[in-house]
């Protein structure tokens, strides 16, 4: 079994993207998955088709995102992506949209086949501050979720994935966003078994 996993890199000025420097220090194997790993662009444009092109690459089982949600205090498994793109800063190719939609006449929200509720359950028990999210924003980590939870409905790869947002380390330290992503992990990997 093969799971990808995403971080993003740095956008808005920052010099790291915690979403990355968690991603990075995954073990190569998960409950005996093999783990791949890739860095996504911060960009509305790019960001789909890069997915795809991993995901065509590695035929991954499962593929789940991770992104930074700078101003959350805890670990957020997303329900919802939202058929909006907005945001008050531009991606890292200088395009900002302010209400366009993802797919014109998609539906207006996605919702992420990964049982969220218990997975914020799990990373809790362990002493991980988490909560399930219904937002993942109308920025790039909402573009990619939508467009990952479409792809998913429609066979076109991944049987199983979603979208996890991650606080700053100020909130949470690295260490403990590294353990709630593999437990994130370890649940879509038993959920396949
Ligand atoms: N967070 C942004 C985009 C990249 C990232 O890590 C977001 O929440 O949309």
């Amino acid at each position: 079994m093969k799971i990808l996993v995403t971080g993003f890199e740095p956008f808005g000025g920052d010099r790291k993207n915690v979403s990355w420097e968690a991603v990075r220090r995954l073990p190569s194997f998960i409950e005996g998955a093999e783990i791949i790993i890739a860095c996504l662009p911060v960009s509305y444009d790019r960001v789909e088709p890069e997915l795809w092109e991993l995901a065509e690459r590695f035929s991954p089982d499962a593929v789940l995102c991770v992104g930074l949600a700078g101003n959350r205090d805890c670990l957020t498994p997303e329900q919802t992506a939202v058929n909006l793109m907005a945001s008050k800063i531009p991606d890292n190719d200088a395009v900002q949209y302010g209400g366009k939609k993802i797919r014109p006449s998609g539906p207006e929200h996605r919702s992420s086949p990964l049982p969220v509720a218990e997975i914020a359950q799990a990373m809790a028990s362990a002493g991980i501050a988490a909560r399930v999210s219904q937002s993942a924003g109308t920025f790039v980590c909402n573009r990619v979720m939508y467009g990952l939870l479409e792809g998913i409905a429609a066979g076109k790869g991944p049987k199983t994935g979603g979208f996890l947002h991650v606080p700053r380390e100020e909130a949470v330290p690295l260490e403990k966003i590294c353990r709630g992503l593999e437990i994130e992990i370890r649940e879509i990997v038993r959920g396949l078994k």
